[in-house]
């Protein structure tokens, strides 16, 4: 993508004119977007030799368990994740399961990331296994993006014995799109002059903040492809979308002029668990709710990262679904001050009215490196030796 002018994304059947700043700054970045291949069922592949090539799950085959990874052989048979392990079963009767082992993929995370420092200043890290790094500044003074991506994809490989795939563009939308379209083990860049071109030619479901929800709204509103999306009117838009009417205009477009920002902050943490069976009993609840406190309050105390807002989510055996809120002026920060949020949210909708088939905690509302009472309480006014 070197050598282009940075004013060189063509504008078809714009309705306005766009800004021309925006433009410089979205043509003139090169930016990529890395994603390891089936992550979690490639580790267990990699470590157990005997489930190569073999259609594996990662997960549990339990009654109520659901697929978090599925291998490129087990995606033949349909299987993806968050497909409820039964179902996958049944399209792919020779599927394989084997249990998550997240130390195992945090280790990794942590090989790929120092791969990536390697490479770029300027990386946002979105999951375990995917990353936006910024290498407009060609920090390793390679000739190109595409090299760049080759180079960070063979590192990879060669220290932790996986594959990854990449997108290479001129902003993050493009990215992260590209890096699917040669999946697995592949890469794709799209250039400044084919960038709005090639987003017509794309489902909108596959699009970033397209969910299936507003997928289904769109198809309603005859929108399928990215040159459906554009071909609406902003107004129009803003009409259906309300407040994403502007995203939409502009990804239609190719455009997104978000920067790659690595303090990017999580907005919640959360926890749920489905029920072996759906539960009635009050005791039994709680102590489901407590459960997944303490799994929320692990994330939390383990990044120093405390919310204002504590939820409690519960799903009935019919699916219906509530939550709970409540904010308080300053963050939970104690393991206790969570639980016993979570118990008061639980006990307002107990007795339950029908049986509950899951639950869930969550905390939001972060309060940016906010010290602890305890902390506080902890921390010398002056170091030791300083003090006059
Ligand atoms: N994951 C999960 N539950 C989901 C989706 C994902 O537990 N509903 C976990 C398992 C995945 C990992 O996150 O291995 C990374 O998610 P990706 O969406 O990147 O999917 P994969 O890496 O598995 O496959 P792909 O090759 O499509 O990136
Ligand atoms: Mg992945």
């Amino acid at each position: 993508m070197e050598g282009v002018a940075p004013n060189a994304v063509k504008r078809r059947g714009v309705a306005k004119p766009l800004n021309c700043m925006a433009d410089h700054i979205s043509a003139s970045r090169k930016i990529i977007h890395v994603d390891m291949d089936a992550f979690f069922s490639s580790v267990g592949q990699r470590d157990d030799p005997s489930l190569r090539g073999r259609p594996v799950a990662v997960g549990y085959a339990a009654a109520r368990g659901v697929v978090a990874a599925a291998s490129y052989e087990a995606r033949k048979f349909g299987v993806r994740s968050a497909l409820p392990s039964v179902t996958a079963m049944g399209r792919c009767p020779d599927l394989v399961f084997v249990p998550p082992r997240f130390d195992v993929y945090k280790q990794v995370s942590g090989q790929i990331h120092e791969v990536f420092a390697r490479y770029a200043d300027l990386i946002q890290p979105l999951s375990l296994d995917e990353a936006y790094l910024d290498v407009t500044a060609n920090k390793a003074g390679i000739e190109t993006a595409w090299l760049t991506a080759k180079a960070i994809r063979a590192a990879i490989l060669e220290e932790t014995g996986l594959t990854a795939s990449a997108g290479i563009s001129y902003n993050k939308f493009l990215a992260k799109l590209a890096s699917d379209h040669r999946k697995p083990n592949g890469q794709f860049a799209v250039t400044p002059d084919m960038g709005a071109a090639w987003v017509e030619t794309l489902p909108v479901s596959r699009f970033h903040g397209v969910g299936p929800v507003t997928a289904e709204k769109m198809k309603r509103l005859g929108i399928e492809t990215g040159a459906d999306l554009r071909a609406k009117p902003f107004e129009f838009l803003q009409e259906h979308f309300g407040s994403s009417a502007g995203w939409y205009h502009a990804i239609a477009r190719g455009v997104d002029d978000r920067p790659v920002n690595p303090n990017r902050v999580r907005k919640s943490s959360g926890s749920e668990t489905t029920f072996d069976r759906d539960l009635v009993e009050a005791a039994d609840i709680e102590a489901g709710v407590l459960r997944m406190a303490d799994e929320v309050w692990r994330w939390c105390d383990g990044r120093c990262s405390f919310g204002r807002t504590a939820t409690v989510k519960v799903k009935y055996g019919d699916f219906q679904q509530i939550t709970r809120s409540r904010s308080q002026p300053t963050a939970v920060s104690t393991h206790d001050g969570l639980r016993q949020a979570a118990l008061e949210l639980i006990r307002s909708v107990l007795p339950a009215e029908k049986g509950i088939r899951l639950v869930g905690v969550t905390v939001s509302n972060f309060v940016e490196a906010q010290a602890t009472a305890a902390e506080i309480a902890e921390l010398p006014i002056f170091a030791e030796g300083i003090a006059a």
